[in-house]
């Protein structure tokens, strides 16, 4: 493939994979370092997981102005967010906006896929192959291709036979689908799949659900901001951002430092109803501390919640499906819902439980299940993704002595605070494997990994540096430090995308950094500091 490498290949200082909310803000920045960029990016425009989730119901579960952007005041002040947690379309109008605002698309070339990235090691550069044969070449790859980016559709027998539609809530139609009147199935129960469940319920003729493993979905508490409100914002966003960058999940609320376990069941339940109360992800990222640790203050925790659900479902034998039993509260993402429970007190929507009643296949008019045909005009996969590391497996990315990143990385990634990886000089993977910005409130967390790999490029463009390498050690230690971090959890017992074991096949091994977010500023911080400790600097 690489051999066909036209004569002519244009040179930028930084190739950049992805034109979602990382790419955008790199080659902001890196037009204030005086730099050349490209961007490519599969899409047809900007946006990102935004740009590709338009399924009904997508919206934020973060708090709208802590998701947006910091860098620009300006645009702080420009933009009003019209609702507590925005929906996606209001978010895509957002991204189009700060892009038209600062003029970004000029550096980025769109329906286009990198599908190889190669070191060339005697010139210290990149070599940039693009789907339609075309090459780049750069000093510095910077992939921002996102945590969530490669969606994952199961393998079911017959599905090719099916003569309906059917399609992944990441790969939703762009023109507008109608759904009144249909028969419609929905297959998972993560995030994605409550949102879509809540809102196709009002407007299908039937929706049939297929859960494998139900989920603890907490209240989102969404509302529209009134004006008063709005001008609070705009008045504190510094301490809003602020307040962000001291938080375990870089939001607005913090773990509590009790332990649930030490405080009576009296202050506890008070506590937990304060919390279910409140919007957004405090229940679970304002929780007891040792919720994600200690088996018993787990076990307190998920009874309450259950005890929530069950009392929102009128049904109790459809409570029971719906009400999880194998995993404990928090450690597995927490969806947010809107009404998703009484989805299912509605006539038209019928739950199917996987662990009872395995799909055998897809027939050409619906879905076989070990006891019944469901009909259906339209199959949507809820599916998931082939998280992390799914979208650099999709990209043949090769680096010193030609190693493959995927071989590599293909017993679990290795990295050096997520940043890069040894023998892929040069290269900075932003949100990648073991980046602390793959636990965060997503935006706060790209924009301190932009940050600190602008500081990087630069302070090697000051000194004269062409190369920046991973010492393997540095690696090692980083490596070791994400598994003790995960194990010290009660993570590994559960099977989620956290550690790519919702994707048969994939080797399970834990995919983020559960170290926080103020943690692992300080340790991009320090070694910035300590310059570039643990990186090897060339000229
Ligand atoms: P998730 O959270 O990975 O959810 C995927 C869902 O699909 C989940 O319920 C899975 O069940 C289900 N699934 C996956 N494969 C199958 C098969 N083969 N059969 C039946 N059901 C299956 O993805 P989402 O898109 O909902 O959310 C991803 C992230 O986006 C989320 O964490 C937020 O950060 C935003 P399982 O639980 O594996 O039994």
């Amino acid at each position: 493939m690489m051999n066909s490498k036209p004569a002519s290949t244009t040179h930028y200082d930084v190739a950049i994979i992805g034109g979602g909310i990382s790419g955008m803000y790199a080659i902001h920045k890196l037009r204030q370092l005086g730099m050349t960029m490209r961007a490519f990016e599969a899409g047809s425009d900007v946006g990102g997981t935004w740009y590709w989730n338009r399924y009904p119901g997508a919206r934020f579960d973060s708090e709208s102005y802590t998701y947006g952007y910091s860098f620009s005041d300006e645009l702080l002040d420009e933009w009003e967010w019209s609702e507590h947690f925005a929906g996606q379309p209001e978010t895509l109008r957002y991204l189009n906006f700060v892009a038209d605002k600062f003029d970004l698309r000029k550096d980025m070339q769109f329906d286009t896929r990198v599908v190889a990235a190669t070191f060339d090691e005697e010139n210290k550069l990149w070599d940039v192959e693009l789907d339609d044969g075309s090459h780049a070449n750069a000093r510095f790859l910077l992939s921002c291709v996102g945590l969530l980016s490669d969606p994952f559709t199961p393998e079911f027998e017959g599905a090719k036979n099916f003569k309906g539609q059917s399609w992944h809530t990441a790969l939703w139609p762009h023109e507008e689908v109608d759904l009144s009147g249909k028969k419609v199935a929905v297959i998972g129960a993560g995030s994605t799949a409550v949102q879509v469940i809540t809102e196709l319920s009002k407007v299908v003729d039937k929706l049939s659900v297929f859960q494998r493993t139900p989920n603890y979905c907490a209240p989102l508490g969404n509302s529209p901001i009134d004006e008063d409100t709005q001008k609070w914002i705009k008045a504190n966003y510094t301490e809003i951002l602020q307040r962000c960058k001291e938080t375990f999940g870089s939001f607005l609320y913090d773990f509590d430092p009790r332990a649930a376990v030490d405080v009576s069941a009296e202050e506890r339940n008070a506590f937990l109803e304060e919390k279910w109360s409140q919007p957004g992800f405090g229940i679970w990222l304002g929780n007891f501390h040792d919720m994600i640790s200690n088996r018993e203050s787990n076990d307190l925790i998920s009874e309450f919640v259950r005890e929530k659900i069950r009392l929102r479902i009128d049904d109790p034998e459809m409570a029971r499906k719906l009400v999880p039993t194998t995993h404990g509260f928090g450690i597995k993402r927490i969806p947010l819902e809107s009404g998703y429970y009484e989805s299912y007190n509605r006539d038209n929507v019928e739950l199917i439980a996987l662990t009872e009643e395995p799909i055998e296949c897809i027939t050409e008019t619906g879905i076989q299940t070990s006891q019944k045909h469901v009909d259906v005009d339209v199959i949507i996969y809820a599916t998931g993704f082939d998280a992390v590391t799914g979208a650099y497996n999709k990209i043949d990315i090769r680096g010193v002595g030609g190693q493959k990143l995927t071989d590599k990385w293909a017993n679990g990634p290795r990295t050096y605070l997520g940043m890069q990886s040894t023998d892929f000089p040069n290269m900075f993977t932003v949100l990648g494997p073991h980046n602390g910005g793959t636990f965060c409130n997503i935006p706060r967390c790209i924009e301190q990994n932009i940050d600190w790999v602008m500081d990087a490029i630069e302070y090697m463009r000051d000194n004269d540096f062409k190369k920046i390498s991973v010492d393997p050690a540095a690696e090692d230690a980083w490596t070791e430090h994400v598994y003790e971090l995960v194990n010290a959890t009660l993570i590994p017992e559960t099977k989620t995308w956290f550690s790519g074991d919702n994707i048969e096949g994939k080797p399970k091994s834990f995919l983020l950094y559960t170290g926080g977010s103020v943690s692992y500023r300080k340790s991009c911080d320090d070694v910035a500091e300590n310059g570039y400790e643990g990186f090897v600097l060339e000229r």
